[in-house]
């Protein structure tokens, strides 16, 4: 299994919005890429920074994995995500390892990307994606 790189660093925000515009106001930058992710329930933008990317994730409901992260802590560091060449291998390899996967199956998220979370509880309370680009 190879981690190929840092994709993206996922940040749970109440308000889209206004946290691109402190992103702007702050740093001078703009996302590349907006998009509501219904099946994941978030609306995401994607900032780039150097190879990799800061994604801002806001909840579209309450009961959304990002909503019920901002009710319990509040807006932060939500999970990195780790670029792969092949993600059936990775998920199968974890598997083997006897490592609690959230999705057993790859999904597709933001981008038309193939996506798959890894339970924070498994690896030092982070949770963790797997990204195989399209
Ligand atoms: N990072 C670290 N720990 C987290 C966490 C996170 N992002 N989200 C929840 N946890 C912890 C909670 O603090 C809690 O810990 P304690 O038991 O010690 O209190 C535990 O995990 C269970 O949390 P919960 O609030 O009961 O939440 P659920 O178990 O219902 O859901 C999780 C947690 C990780 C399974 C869920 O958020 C999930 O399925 N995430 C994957 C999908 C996702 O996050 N999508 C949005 C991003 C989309 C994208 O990147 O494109
Ligand atoms: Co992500």
């Amino acid at each position: 299994m190879l981690l190929i790189n840092i994709d993206h660093v996922g940040i749970a925000v109440h308000d889209l919005e206004a946290a691109l515009a402190e992103y702007d106001r702050q740093y001078r930058v703009h996302p590349m890429h907006r998009e509501v992710v219904e099946s994941q329930g978030v609306e995401e933008a994607m900032i780039a920074v150097g190879g990799s990317h800061i994604q801002l994730l806001a909840p579209l409901a309450e009961d959304s994995p990002v909503g019920k992260f901002l009710e319990k802590r509040g807006e932060g560091l939500h999970h990195i995500a780790y670029a792969v060449a092949d993600i059936e291998a990775a998920l199968a390899h974890l598997r083997t390892e006897g490592v609690r996967l959230i999705d057993e199956e790859p999904r597709i998220g933001g981008g038309g990307a193939r996506i798959a979370f890894v339970h924070p509880k498994s690896l030092a309370g982070t949770l963790i994606e797997l990204v195989e680009s399209p």
